[in-house]
């Protein structure tokens, strides 16, 4: 049965590899058979300081890594999120039944704003979760694949849009996140116990990395103690990120990426993950330096803007009319 899928990722860095296997391989694969959406939240990139010349460049890149990874203009929406207003005018309605407790509960904004100091936390980064509740609404998307970290603000989404029908009448979808078995929390490199995060570059490998840089990142990876190639989260958290990575790329489980590894040392296990990931990146550079040099980006963010903004203000409208403002159509 066909759903509405969406997601979207911030143009805050540089594409890491949590990023593809977590969220960017698996769009491409809904499209046949599925009405999908999959968007830049650009404008959820403002809720750190970011510089204006990165935010265009990322934002380019990413509909350039899109591309490479197999979505199709032709068969799925892709559009930044600036470019439909609705998503503002959406986010600022739905302000009003969002409570400040269950904001305050969440915690990418406890883990941001713990950064920061206190004077300088921007009311954005505080309202980001209902931005992206808007985001989902207003496509009416059934399936929000997202990685383990969006979870809580999907089930956020899900809430608000309870509330609002219950006052209102069935006006909006509730959506379900739908968060991959094994790959949906990829670790630093540097520090397996951290999430890989293109805003925190230490132990990450990029998507546009050298393929020499990413292998030796991987053959330097901090490891365990002992010599045993086994998946033990908690006693082996670099063994178990790497085989991890190798289980998901190779599309096999890890019980079978251990029996590839018994009589393993470290060192050649690691040269096996190397492989992998260096083919693996290595195709989907190629594919995005056609894409660049075809010149398509434009074209590509221009027609997801009209397709996208089409059903966006539909939804809009029908809202405005519920809460007694004027809908326009
Ligand atoms: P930032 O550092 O700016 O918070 P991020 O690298 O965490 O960014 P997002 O833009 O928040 O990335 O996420 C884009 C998508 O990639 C989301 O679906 C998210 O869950 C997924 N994702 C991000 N990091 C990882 C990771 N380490 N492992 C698996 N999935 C990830
Ligand atoms: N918050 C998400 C990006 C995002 C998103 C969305 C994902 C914004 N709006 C709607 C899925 C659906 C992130 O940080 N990855």
């Amino acid at each position: 049965m066909e759903h509405i899928v969406l997601s979207g990722i911030k143009p805050t860095g540089q594409l890491q590899l949590g990023n593809y296997i977590g969220a960017l391989r698996n769009f491409s694969k809904y499209q046949d058979e599925n009405k999908v959406f999959i968007f830049i939240a650009d404008l959820h990139a403002l809720t750190l300081p970011i510089d204006p010349e990165v935010l265009y460049n990322n934002t380019r890149d990413i509909i350039a890594f899109y591309l490479a990874c197999g979505l199709d203009p032709n068969k799925a929406t892709i559009f930044l999120q600036s470019q439909v207003p609705a998503h503002a005018e959406l986010g600022t309605i739905l302000g009003n039944f969002a409570y400040m407790g269950e904001m305050s509960r969440m915690t990418q904004f406890k883990e941001k704003s713990s950064k920061l100091n206190e004077k300088s936390i921007g009311l954005g980064l505080f309202t980001y979760p209902v931005l992206m509740a808007a985001d989902i609404l207003l496509y009416n998307a059934e399936t929000v694949p997202v990685g383990e970290d969006q979870k809580q603000h999907v089930e956020l989404c899900r809430d608000l849009a309870l509330r609002f029908n219950h006052r209102y009448g069935d006006i909006f979808t509730i959506p379900t996140p739908v968060i991959s078995k094994v790959g949906a929390r990829i670790m630093s490199l540097s520090d397996p116990t951290k999430k890989m995060s293109k805003s925190e570059p230490k132990g990450d490998i990029f998507l546009k990395d050298d393929l020499a840089v990413i292998r030796k990142k991987i053959m330097s990876a901090v490891t365990d103690m002992g010599s045993e190639v086994k998946y033990d989260k908690e006693n082996k958290p670099g063994i178990s990120n790497l085989l991890t990575i190798y289980s998901c790329l190779k599309d096999i489980t890890i019980e079978e990426a251990e029996k590839e590894f018994v009589s393993y040392r470290y060192g050649d296990f690691k040269k096996a993950v190397a492989d992998v990931v260096c083919d693996t990146i290595g195709r989907l550079q190629e594919k995005y330096n056609e894409i660049l040099a075809s010149g398509i980006i434009d074209e590509v963010i221009a027609k997801g803007a009209i397709e996208a903004s089409k059903i966006a203000n539909e939804t809009v409208s029908r809202v405005k009319k519920a809460v007694g403002l004027y809908g326009t159509k």
